[in-house]
């Protein structure tokens, strides 16, 4: 169960933030702020306490507050993006990790490791890793490093398709994971109860669970009734300014 969560707010700089989808149309910072007030009540309503932090107009993308830090129960890591435009982001987030971590708890990855938190997948303590675009062998290598250290495991799953492992697999715990694409038929996950997400909705495989219940993104039908005839109640949220830029609901938050 989670007890906390950490976002930053959107700032009006994210019209500059990276797409692959610019066919999409720039984010409305108007209805991105609704979005994302939204989105913080849908975390507080599952019983969370939010850490709400100021937006960073020097990072356009720094609303994805998932991509600069993984934090478990027992420690933190300080990603190292490799998004050239998003690598100072770590600068904001490391002393609000403080204020929950001691020192000795938070772990760093380093050049010439790049990682960033919308590759790491968590069940239990064991993680599943997206090489990607963004998170490179090296990264994947000192991640691994500190996984062992804490008697966490780790597995390696390579993308082809998609910007990072989250945006195509979320794990829904109770063994049951929500896959799309590229991740349906891979091996690494031919022991989960696989959820498929149809083809034309592949972005709610972006969906979070969090305590129980299963947020996902508003205006994907076929998937929300999968996800509720597993047994879970469905809250929908809606994200789509932050789908402009290839963000999906569990990328504007840190949970732990
Ligand atoms: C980026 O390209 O870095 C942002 N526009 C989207 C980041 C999405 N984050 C995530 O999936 N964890």
């Amino acid at each position: 169960m989670f007890t906390k969560a950490i976002v930053r707010r959107p700032g009006k700089s994210i019209i500059y933030g990276i797409t692959s989808s610019p066919e999409l149309g720039k984010p409305d910072y108007d209805l991105a702020i609704k979005q994302h007030d939204a989105y913080i009540e849908a975390l507080k309503h599952r019983g969370l306490e939010v850490t709400i932090l100021e937006a960073d107009e020097n990072y356009p993308d720094s609303c994805f507050v998932e991509d600069v830090a993984v934090l478990t129960k027992d420690f933190a890591v300080i990603t190292n993006p490799g998004a050239p435009t998003r690598k100072g982001e770590v600068n904001g987030i490391t002393d609000v990790i403080r204020r929950f971590y001691p020192d000795s708890k938070i772990e760093y990855i380093r050049e010439p490791g790049t990682l960033e938190g919308g590759d790491v997948m968590m069940v239990g303590n064991h993680f599943y890793v997206g090489l990607s675009g963004r998170t490179n062998m090296e990264g994947i290598k000192q991640f691994g490093d500190i996984l062992r250290k804490y008697g966490y495991k780790l597995t390696v799953v390579t993308l082809k398709e998609v910007l990072h492992l989250k945006t195509g697999v979320s794990y829904l715990e109770n063994g049951n994971l929500l896959v799309a694409g590229e991740f349906i038929y891979k091996d690494e996950f031919k022991d989960f109860n696989r959820i498929i997400v149809p083809e034309n909705e592949s972005y709610a495989a972006n969906s979070l669970w969090i305590n129980d219940k299963v947020l996902v993104p508003v205006g994907f039908e076929k998937t929300k009734n999968a996800i509720e005839k597993s047994g879970y109640e469905v809250i929908t949220v809606d994200t789509s300014e932050f789908r402009k830029l290839d963000g999906g609901l569990s990328c504007l938050s840190l949970r732990f």
